[in-house]
């Protein structure tokens, strides 16, 4: 079976989710590094519109968005626990507010000189300027509501007081991590890792529990370039299909897109339904047939 390959970035979140993700269960997998924002001209093929980053592929099925990644990483690695739906509604409920509303509070209350410096270290001025005017569009199109870097502030600060009350136990819920403690952490990496942060100075539960996912490493990863991927999903057919709801749109051409940021749609066939995912057949000369997972949580789907 192909190698799971993730197209991410350092300084990504998200990427940084699935990356200790892999280093948890020990995994190989191939990285291939993108822009930080797009035009990203070597994941078009493969994931058609949709501009968030990672983005997973395994031979020629692609999977956007971390909750299909991470149920990827599940299967492969027989870890259940870390695919969100086989977590308690508690557990979905967290990691619900920790990906979306967490998460951009740590990005918001990250801003600022330093983060800049380090964007700018990491990429080029020209590069960096490029990357704030994408995000300000992003901002501008997005569905969910900006919050000032002040209330950002407060909002990570309850958040880490709540991780500090919670964590009685070596993980958020248990002996054993799960996906909420991914989640949770991603967030709070880019705050103290990346954007320097003392945030964690009253909290030295959430310190260890930090250090201990730090800890897991990110694998064993070899870097691969984007026409290598392509390659490799140019070679492969996409995998049988799971059995599927009745769903009126299959055969239908649909388009698909976040609910809440980067809402840029994914275009093609729907071709399966199985009550977590919509599987999409896209078409494009540089790889076939693909078939892009995305989960049904925070997506919508509309026939065209
Ligand atoms: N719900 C998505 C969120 C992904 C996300 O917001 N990723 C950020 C980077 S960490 C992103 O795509 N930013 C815009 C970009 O990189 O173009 C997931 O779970 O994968």
């Amino acid at each position: 079976m192909s190698e799971l390959i993730l197209h991410q970035y350092a300084m990504s979140p998200f990427s940084e989710k699935i990356r200790t993700m892999l280093g948890y269960t020990g995994q190989s997998w191939k990285a291939v590094t993108v822009r930080e924002m797009p035009p990203r001209p070597d994941l078009e093929p493969l994931a058609d519109g949709y501009r968030k980053i990672p983005v997973a592929q395994i031979g020629a099925d692609v999977f956007c968005d971390t909750r299909t990644i991470s149920r990827e990483i599940a299967r492969m690695s027989g870890k259940p626990e870390l695919a969100l739906e086989n977590n308690s509604q508690e557990v979905q409920d967290f990691v619900r507010e920790v990906d979306l509303q967490i998460f951009l509070a740590c990005i918001v209350s990250s801003s600022g000189g330093g983060l800049l410096i380090k964007l700018i270290r990491n990429t080029s001025i020209i590069d960096a300027y490029k990357f704030l005017k994408d995000r300000i569009e992003m901002g501008k199109k997005s569905k969910v509501r900006s919050v000032s870097p002040k209330q950002a502030k407060a909002r990570v600060a309850e958040h880490v007081a709540d991780l500090e009350k919670r964590l009685t136990r070596d993980f958020l819920f248990g002996d054993k991590p799960c996906i909420a403690d991914f989640s949770a952490y991603h967030g709070l990496w880019f705050v103290c890792d990346v954007a320097e942060k003392d945030v964690l100075k009253n909290a030295p539960r959430v310190s260890a529990w930090m250090e201990r996912i730090r800890a897991f490493g990110h694998g064993s990863v070899e870097e691969i370039s984007g026409d290598q991927a392509l390659e490799v999903a140019h070679a492969t057919l996409p995998r049988p299909l799971p059995s599927s709801n009745a769903n009126g749109s299959i055969g239908q051409t649909v388009r698909v897109a976040p609910d809440d940021y980067g809402r840029e749609p994914i275009t093609g066939t729907l071709v399966a339904d199985d009550g977590t995912s919509w599987i999409i057949a896209h078409e494009h000369p540089r790889v076939g047939t693909v078939n892009i997972h995305v989960p049904q949580q925070g997506f919508s789907l509309k026939d065209r």
